[in-house]
Formats: structure tokens, sequence, C-alpha cells
């Protein structure tokens, strides 16, 4: 299962060139002069994206490693146009972010279901002849180029977007609030670092609405410098609306493990910060004699403080409640979140295996086909630049 779980890809992507227009001029018996009748040629297939709601990783694309569209034909006597290229569709989960795999810039991101983002336009066809006829010209015999393809290397990367994100300890006791709420079967186990990668899960609430809520793995206290499982996974966490802290009853110094959160937290991303917290404090079954005072912690924090016990139940119906009602308040309605540069040099995947990344030098190959040359203000004024090309 935790294989299967891939949120970072990178992949090869290279748009179609635009088909040549086409010099020719018509012959045919008793037509003498038939002037010029070159056609255009095709547009270059573009690299598209689109939302699909029903996967959930970006397993399909782990062993793609370029994606091509297909170049536009060239255009053909008696004004016939080329064939456009074939568009390539990639289809990616809602909440995919996309970055350049060279810069690590934001370059985009999918966020809804069917909504389609052209990562790169294929270049435009060529104008034939015909196009270029005036009155002191009437058989020129020069046709365009088609416009070059462009190409990139793009990582991908999955953001979920879960309603509600689960922040704890490892052992806090996040896979088995999960598990109760939702229909969701998490690894459960006394052992830290038993998640390993997130799992998502649809709560029920009255009269039939929902909410998702995301279990990520465990995060310690030095998390931002890389120990544990590091702070990769908070992404997964970065649009949620609000977040559910998890604290054991059975920790002594409370206020102390909530702050470690919230500092590995900010370490990850400060914007993190401005979401609505609720602490809930678990595994309240188990606690001591005398039980946490939730008002003192709630004035002492300034966030709402529950008790809850994912064993007995306890608390549990006033935890959905809390949830819902912070859902529903309008300024955690936001999912916009902005993405900072990513470093390329360091390739991970949800596995934690590194990504083999380094087969530049097969591209090589691609970068050559790419035309010289190519100047578009040689052409304006023919209308040329103006052509909609969607
Ligand atoms: N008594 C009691 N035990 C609990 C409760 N919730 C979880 N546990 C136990 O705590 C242990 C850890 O639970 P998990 O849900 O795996 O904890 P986690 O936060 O997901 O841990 P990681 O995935 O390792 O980060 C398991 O042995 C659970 O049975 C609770 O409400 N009461
Ligand atoms: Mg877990």
């Amino acid at each position: 299962m935790a294989a299967n779980f891939i949120d970072y890809v990178k992949i090869y992507c290279r748009s179609g060139k635009g088909g040549a227009g086409c010099m020719h001029l018509h012959r045919a018996k008793y037509v003498p002069k038939g002037g010029p009748d070159g056609g255009d040629g095709g547009r270059g297939g573009h690299i598209i994206l689109e939302g699909n709601r029903n996967l959930w990783t970006l397993l399909h694309l782990k062993y793609q490693k370029h994606i091509i569209a297909t170049d536009g034909s060239r255009g053909g006597e008696s004004r016939s146009f080329g064939k456009d290229g074939e568009d390539k569709v990639i289809q990616v989960p809602c909440g995919t972010v996309v970055y350049d795999g060279d810069t690590g810039e934001w370059l985009c991101e999918v966020k809804e279901h069917g909504q389609r983002i052209t990562l790169l336009k294929g270049g435009r066809g060529g104008l034939g002849n015909w196009h270029f006829r005036t009155a002191t010209n009437q058989a020129p015999r020069y046709a365009q180029p088609g416009e070059p393809c462009q190409e990139r290397n793009v990582i991908m990367q999955l953001k979920v977007l879960a309603d509600v994100g689960l922040v704890g300890f490892p052992n806090a006791g996040k896979s088995t609030l999960l598990s109760i709420v939702s229909a969701a079967k998490p690894e459960i186990a006394d052992y830290p670092f038993t998640t390993l990668t997130p799992q998502l899960g649809i709560v029920s609430y009255r009269d039939g609405q929902s909410f998702c809520m995301a279990d990520i793995p465990g995060i310690i206290e030095g998390a931002s410098e890389g120990k544990g499982l590091g702070l990769r996974f908070l992404r997964h966490i970065e649009r949620n609306a609000v977040l559910l802290f998890l604290v054991p009853a059975t920790t002594e110094d409370k206020v102390h493990e909530y702050r470690v959160l919230l500092h590995e937290l900010e370490q990850y991303n400060p914007e993190l910060l401005s979401k609505a917290r609720i602490l809930a404090i678990s595994k309240c079954d188990i606690e001591s004699d005398t039980p946490v005072d939730t008002n003192a912690l709630a004035d002492e924090l300034g966030i709402p403080v529950l008790r809850i016990s994912s064993v007995s139940g306890l608390g549990i119906a006033e935890l959905k409640d809390a949830l819902w009602e912070e859902l529903q308040k309008e300024q955690n309605q936001v999912i916009d979140i902005s993405h900072a540069p990513i470093a390329v040099e360091h390739h991970e995947s949800a596995d934690g295996a590194l990504n083999d990344t380094d087969d530049d030098e097969e591209h090589t190959i691609y970068l050559n086909e790419v035309e010289e040359d190519w100047d578009l203000d040689k052409y304006r004024g023919i209308g040329w630049d103006t052509q909609d090309d969607i």
C-alpha cells in the first residue's frame, strides 16, 4: 500500500512543433499562372493537465519519464491545411502542484475536477504562401516555417485537498482517530512511525454532510532538520482549512508538546500558523486520576481544547461538532496557498527513495531539433500573431 502513494514525479514534457506552411504555385492545364496556393501548417499538440477526482496519487505517472505531443503536419498544395498535432492530456489528481524541474519555480496548480491547464503550448503552424500574395508580389515564393515546440522538465507534487489535517507526535493516536470517525483503515500500532504515507478519510457528519480528514506521519522535535520522517508530508496539510492537533493525555507537559509541533510547522511554512487550530487531548480513557483542565489550557493557548478517546468514544461527537463549526466559518474556506519554490536537488518520493532524475543527456536529442532563427517580428502585420490558435 505504502509504495503506491506517489506524491512526487519528475517528467520531461515537450509540446509539438507547428507544421511548416507550404510554398506552392498552382499549375494546371489551361490555367496559366495559377497563383500561389500553398496551405498552412497544422498546430503542434499541446501538453495539457486535467484534474481528475478519481485519482488520489501520481502513481500512474511514476514510470513515465517523457510526455511528448505530436507535431503539426506541413501544409499542402491547393491550400490544404496540415493536420494539427495531437494534444497530450495528463490526468492528475486535484491538488497537484507543478514546478519547473530545473529551477524549482512554481508554475501552476490543478485544483478542481475537469480543470484544464495548458502546460506547454504547441507551436503554431506556419502560413502558406497564399497568405503572402499582394498586388505587387503575385507569386510569393516563400512560406512560413512552423513555430518551434516548447519543452520543460516539470516536477509534479501532490498536496492533497482535505478539510482537516491531523498533526501530532508519533503514537498520539492520529490513525486510530481517523479509523473511528471514517471508513479509512489506516495501520495502527503502538510503535512510532506506523503511518508512513498520508491517509485520507471521509468523516460523515449530520444530515448527510461530510468532510475530509488527512492523517499524516508523526512529527517530532527537529523534524525541520530532517529528524524522523522530516517535514515533507506537511505539504498534505498545507491546504487544509483546519488543523487538529493531537496530544495524548499521558504526556506530562502538553503545552510544550503543542508548542514543539507549532514550531516545526512554522519552520516548514509560516502560513500554516494562520489556519484555524483545535487541540484534542487524546487517549483520555487512560488518563491519570486528575483530568486535564481543558478550560485553563484553552485560555493559555487561545484555541479550543477538547478531551477525546478513540477507544471509549469520549468527546468524539463534540470534536466533530467543533471541527464542523470551524469549517463553516468564512475565513476558513480558503484553500489558496502560496507555493514557495522547491529545492530541485532534493529529489524525494513518497517511499523516501531518491528519484533517479539524472537522465538529462537523453533530452539533448530533442534540443537539437528546435529550429533556430525563429523571428516572430518578421511576420507581424499579416495577422499571423493574432491567429486564434486553440
Ligand atoms: N487507550 C487508548 N489507546 C489509544 C487511543 N488511541 C490510540 N491508542 C493507541 O495508541 C497507539 C498508537 O496509535 P496510532 O493511531 O497508531 O498513533 P499515530 O498517531 O497514528 O502514530 P504514528 O502513525 O506512528 O505517527 C496504538 O497502540 C493505539 O491502540 C485511545 O484513545 N485510547
Ligand atoms: Mg498513524
